[in-house]
């Protein structure tokens, strides 16, 4: 603080001529110092790595006087800032993302390539923070490119995990998993703060005494406590000076307290201290759903929502902030539930630590927190066993127990009498084992609910938060989702980039909605030509990759079907795999049959315990082992399994899509994400009327995407009346041979149990409704192939469906949550 005024003009100093310095010239020589004196090399004798972290290190030079100055403006008190609390941010590689924002690609492509290297061999060298899971992880990631974009002050909160999602290989068909060391050669994108930590508490007991004025309080004495320590990441906007901050916590002992208080001489047991600390951020876990029941995860939890509340009431008083007024300086985001224990946390703060009323407290805490829902599944809906919760945040059960008598009462009031409704909103579920419902602490303690796509949040109105919409209807709103077309359109297909940017300009990356312009050369044939170019180009590239990954030759030629995305039932990558069994079939029985050349594509990860979706894995494997050798398919089909679906590797799937399959169970899917990426990519959409595919059809055209299946609706009505899969199957010959095949052990080598799981969950029980929906799938991929058949029409059909994405943009999904949710103003960041 004190040096403040010193600091900013070293900043300025350091910034004319020095490593900030955007010359070609002085990236040269920027480079050149970062090789000797970071890393310690002669050029000679620098490895790729070296070389890697070189430029990593000549890029963060370029964004650190953004951020100092960006994080100056956070630190104005007459401004808002935007908290986005999550579990998990997938960002994907920072280097070529970074460039591009910066607009300094193509001169650091040049420089690299005077200097002998090839900047794509160093973009591969960079390891990808999978601080995610899937779909979830990575919204926080874009939300974060679109925030920094529209120069909104904000912040990303979160977990840093020493080990991400694992690595997948694919092993003898079966998914084998490895740990993610993505730490293991440094990470130049981060820097520590070790000045900036938190401890956090665990455990123990809570204790009434009588303050000053002789009022009630309450003091917790834990058990347990443990050190948080700040890594910062810069995130730079799309050519704009706002480069906010990515503050990660990671999880260390507090030493001195170990000894002290509870092994004092006892050398091992504070090194099992410190083990136990540490292991809090070790690992992400690695599943979609909610893990019920595991301690370490409420840990990591209320880990990451403690130091980051601690530091915005930290930052807000150092600005002389009085703490009534805290929601005025700052906007929390719940992203799920997985921080909703903020919301008794931000009231501890408050009322224990700072000396507020409860009432007053309560106020700032609703006006501070908006709270995102991402599921309809009722089983991913987050429980803690009360008396987990209670063992490990005693202070926290009794707020929220007394936040609950609050709401309760409210609801009494509002509907007398009505006993079950007020069982059924409880934050306390009492139906069986006792437990605390986060969704329901989320949604009280906010003032803002939302929903991730316009079905999505009407199904939430009409079921899992009925009651809730009911008595606090104001508190509810949509947020279609939206990705960044920086790092999905820009990034990851430069020749259509190039392409477009020719006919209209390039004022399409950040205000999408100017690709409606594309729509009038939709007509110009010789458009429509340089558009397949790019698309078979792309398809050239993955097809490389396969080959490099898996050895199976595919042919750029053929219809590429794509479906990557997080393996799970609802999902029904089964159900794709249905369809090219039955197009098998076919061709067995008549080798002459006329099928449209595809090649199918999965990727995709598997909770590692989750045994169905493992072993549709296997049978992806199984399907692709016979039919690519098959000298009756003669190449006509090939299927694949791409290992290992990441970010990174992400940029070269979705360009190359003719098709995407978005194939959910109605009803199922919140939003999705993958949906949006690969109709950005002029891909046509295969799929159901689930999540945002209800709007992107919307906005493409009902010509222009490929409906089928049951409705939410239908899903609903037929479970109710009792849904028989067995039904489906006697009526479909096709389904039945199909169905024979595998359970045959036709895929197995004879082998007539490994499938049969999957094959009697189908039959037997059908949960997410494949076989009422195996018909009109196999209708609508017949007419995919016509229209695939007359180049031409997919072609415009394909242009439409880009030009028409706007919608989809995080940029426009951001402006709404600033304007309805939010309340904030973008703050232009000047560098004096
Ligand atoms: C969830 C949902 C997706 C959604 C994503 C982001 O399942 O449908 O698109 O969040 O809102 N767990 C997820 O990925």
């Amino acid at each position: 603080m004190v040096k403040r005024f010193e600091a900013r003009q070293s900043a300025a100093d350091v910034c004319v001529g020095g490593r900030s310095d955007m010359s070609l010239e002085g990236l040269r020589r920027t480079f050149r110092e970062h090789v000797f004196y970071t890393q310690g090399r002669f050029p000679m004798g620098a490895s790729r790595n070296d070389l890697y972290m070189a430029l990593a290190y000549t890029v963060r030079d370029q964004l650190l006087h953004r951020w100092i100055r960006t994080v100056e403006q956070l630190g104005r008190e007459d401004i808002k800032i935007v908290s986005y609390l999550s579990a998990e941010f997938l960002l994907g590689p920072h280097l070529e993302n970074n460039l591009i924002n910066l607009g300094l690609y193509e001169d650091v492509r040049r420089t690299a390539e005077e200097e002998g290297l090839d900047i794509q061999v160093l973009f591969d060298q960079e390891e990808e923070p999978g601080l995610g899971n899937g779909g979830l992880g990575r919204l926080a990631a874009c939300y974060l490119d679109s925030l920094a974009t529209l120069e909104i002050p904000a912040m990303g909160y979160g977990i840093r995990y020493e080990f991400g999602i694992f690595d997948q290989e694919i092993r003898d068909g079966w998914q084998v998993e490895h740990t993610d060391q993505w730490l293991r050669l440094g990470n130049p994108w981060e820097i520590a703060r070790p000045e900036i930590t938190y401890h956090v508490n665990f455990g123990g007991r809570t204790e009434p005494y009588e303050d000053e004025q002789g009022r009630y309080r309450v003091r917790w004495i834990p058990y347990r406590t443990v050190k948080g320590v700040a890594y910062d990441t810069p995130i730079l906007g799309y050519r704009v000076n706002t480069c906010n901050l990515l503050r990660l916590w990671k999880a260390e002992a507090v030493e001195s307290f170990e000894f002290e208080a509870f092994n004092v001489g006892d050398y091992y047991g504070a090194v099992d201290q410190k083990i136990y600390s540490e292991n809090i951020t070790k690992v992400l876990y690695p599943n979609d759903e909610p893990i019920q029941g595991k301690q370490l995860r409420l840990e990591q939890q209320y880990f990451f929502v403690s130091c980051s509340l601690q530091d915005m009431v930290r930052i807000y008083k150092l600005l002389g902030g009085d703490l009534s007024r805290f929601s005025s300086h700052f906007a929390i985001q719940l992203n799920d539930t997985h921080p909703a224990i903020g919301v008794a946390e931000l009231m501890r703060l408050l009322v224990d630590e700072n000396g507020m009323d409860w009432e007053p407290a309560w106020e700032v805490t609703c006006n501070t927190f908006g709270y995102t829902n991402h599921t309809l599944l009722p089983e991913a809906l987050e429980k803690w066993p009360v008396d987990l919760f209670a063992g490990l945040f005693p202070r926290h059960m009794e707020i929220i127990y007394e936040i609950n008598r609050r709401f309760l009462d409210e609801v009494r009031n509002r509907f007398p009498g009505d006993e079950d409704r007020v069982a059924r909103m409880s934050l306390i579920d009492e139906s069986g084992e006792r437990y605390v419902r986060m969704a329901h602490l989320a949604c009280v303690g906010s003032h803002a609910v939302n929903g991730v796509a316009e079905l999505h949040t009407r199904l939430l109105k009409e079921e899992v938060l009925r009651d809730f919409y009911e008595m606090m209807p104001e508190k509810f709103n949509n947020k279609t989702n939206g990705v960044t077309p920086r790092r999905f359109v820009v990034l990851s297909n430069p020749g259509l980039s190039r392409l477009i940017t020719g006919k209209i300009g390039e004022t399409w990356v950040s205000r999408p909605e100017e690709l409606r312009r594309l729509e009038k050369f939709v007509d110009d044939p010789a458009f429509r030509e340089e558009w397949r170019r790019v698309k078979l180009e792309n398809k050239k590239n993955l097809a490389r990759l396969i080959r490099e990954r898996t050895g199976i030759e595919v042919d750029p030629s053929s219809m590429f079907d794509i479906q990557v995305k997080r393996l799970h039932e609802y999902k029904r990558q089964h159900l794709n795999v249905l369809h090219i069994i039955a197009l098998y079939n076919r061709i067995k029985q008549d080798p002459a049959y006329d099928v449209c050349p595809r090649t199918f594509i999965f990727g995709g990860k598997a909770a590692p315990g989750y045994f169905m979706a493992k072993r549709i894995i296997k049978l992806i494997n199984s399907v692709a082992d016979v039919v690519n050798h098959d000298s009756d398919v003669n190449g006509r089909l090939k299927v694949v399994f791409f290992p290992d679906f990441n970010v990174k590797n992400a940029k070269f799937i979705y360009p190359a899509a003719d098709l995407s399959e978005q194939i959910s169970t109605a009803g199922k899917e919140a939003s999705g994400t993958g949906n949006m990426k690969f109709s950005m990519n002029g891909a046509l959409t295969i799929g159901t009327l689930d999540g945002a595919n209800v709007e992107i059809r919307e906005e493409v055209g009902a010509e222009n995407f490929f409906l089928f299946g049951l409705t939410a609706e239908d899903v609903t009505s037929l479970q109710k009346n009792g849904y028989q899969p067995m039904e489906y199957y006697r009526s479909n010959p096709e389904l039945q041979a199909v169905i024979e095949r595998i359970s045959s052990g036709y895929f197995s080598n004879g082998d007539q149990e490994l499938f049969s799981p999957l094959v009697d969950s189908l039959l037997f029980h059908d949960t997410f409704m494949l076989l009422a929906d195996f018909g009109a799938y196999m209708d609508a991929q017949r007419q995919v192939e016509e229209a695939y058949r007359d180049q031409e029409r997919w072609t415009r059909m394909s242009i439409l469906n880009v030009a028409r994405m706007g919608k989809f943009s995080s940029d426009r999904a951001i402006r709404e949550y600033c304007k309805d949710i939010w309340k904030v103003e973008p703050v232009p960041v000047t560098l004096e």
